[in-house]
């Protein structure tokens, strides 16, 4: 998403970041249906029509992926090379999972909530569906959704036609797009993509934690003009609102900082009020641009659980869950007055 986009409230469709481990399948609305099953009672088998007619809610949930600040480490981990763009804030309409879990009939025993894509490719040396899994007490929390629309419209196939998981608060490896199947299984699932991947380690031979809930992060919408090639921001002297929004999937966003200093010193900035608890939050701040040369402009969010954003991150093997806080170089004067790098044009 290119973060001028943080000025939307809700990120249109073709602006909100994508992230595709392997192909997007092609899905025939007539013949899909989505298989309940395992260790349920009741297993089902649903049509899209069987699942729109269910009741619905539309909830505004911020989207990131754990890889996102990815490629600020170093040595950069291979995967995805994001820099802050891996997010977006959409509203997601569809169904309850709860309730097709209950209607199913959970049986005693169960342990872990599987649920498996359409798209199939290699990974670490293994053929896998795209398959993650929830715990049966995060599966039955009440805003956890099967979604059949984004922003009031069908859900596009890169996004997950015809039907895709929303867990509200959790990185973006979990809500798994293209479902083709919900499995309740009795011991704990050891798939690629929950048991091997989405580990925060250093190192391959430790085990380390799984990657679960969105750490807070604030984001600029980066002021003024950039230079093309170096991505330099130019702003006039003078006082200007810098503006973003700020998010946790742990905990409500409690502040927002501002630095102009590389992080040697912060100012407060206002939040709006608060919206939805998992959609991302506005946030202004007063900047006061009258020192002419460059500046490093920051921001730092804190939530309720006291969660904050490091100036500095420490690697990790898979590059995850890095919310060091986010840089942007401007130069306050006239663009055309600073030299430009022979590199540039
Ligand atoms: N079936 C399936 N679901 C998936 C993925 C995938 O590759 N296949 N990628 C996941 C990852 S890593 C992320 S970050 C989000 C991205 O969702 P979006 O592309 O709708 O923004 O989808 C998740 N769901
Ligand atoms: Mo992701």
């Amino acid at each position: 998403m290119p973060l001028e986009a943080l000025r939307y409230e809700l990120t249109p469709v073709g602006l909100h970041y994508l992230l595709i481990h392997f192909d997007i399948p092609l899905v025939d609305a007539e013949m899909y249906e989505l298989c309940v099953g395992g260790h349920v009672r009741r297993p089902l088998r649903l049509t899209l029509e069987d699942i729109r007619s269910r009741p619905s809610t539309t909830v505004a949930v911020t989207l990131e992926c754990a890889g996102n600040g990815r490629a600020r480490m170093s040595p950069r981990p291979l995967s995805q090379p994001w820099l802050a763009e891996a997010v977006g804030n959409a509203e997601w309409t569809g169904t309850p999972l709860r309730a097709v879990l209950e209607e199913a009939g959970v049986r005693a025993g169960a342990v872990d909530v599987v649920f498996t894509g359409l798209d199939r490719g290699v990974q670490g040396g293994v053929d896998q569906y795209y398959e993650r899994s929830l715990s049966v007490a995060e599966a039955s929390r009440g805003e956890v959704l099967l979604a059949y629309e984004v922003n009031g419209g069908p859900l596009p196939p890169q996004h997950g036609f015809p039907l895709r998981l929303i867990v509200p608060g959790w990185y973006g490896m979990s809500h798994v797009k293209w479902l083709r199947s919900i499995t309740v299984a009795g011991s704990p699932f050891q798939g690629y993509q929950q048991a091997t991947a989405y580990h925060y380690r250093t190192s391959d031979q430790e085990a380390g934690a799984p990657v679960e809930r969105i750490l807070p992060r604030a984001l600029m919408v980066p002021p003024g003009v950039p230079d093309f090639m170096s991505r330099r921001r130019f702003v006039d002297p003078g006082r200007h609102v810098i503006e973003g929004r700020a998010w946790s999937g742990r905990a409500p966003i409690t502040g927002v900082e501002l630095s102009d200093d590389g992080g040697a010193s912060w100012s407060p900035g206002n939040l709006e009020d608060a919206g939805p608890p998992f959609a991302w939050r506005r946030w202004t701040c007063q900047w006061d641009a009258s020192r002419p040369g460059e500046h490093e402009l920051c921001v730092r969010a804190t939530d309720a659980a006291g969660n904050t954003q490091p100036l500095e991150q420490a690697w990790n093997l898979e590059g995850v869950q890095n919310n060091a806080v986010q840089r942007v170089l401007v130069v306050v004067g006239k663009a055309d007055a600073v030299q430009a790098p022979a590199d540039s044009r």
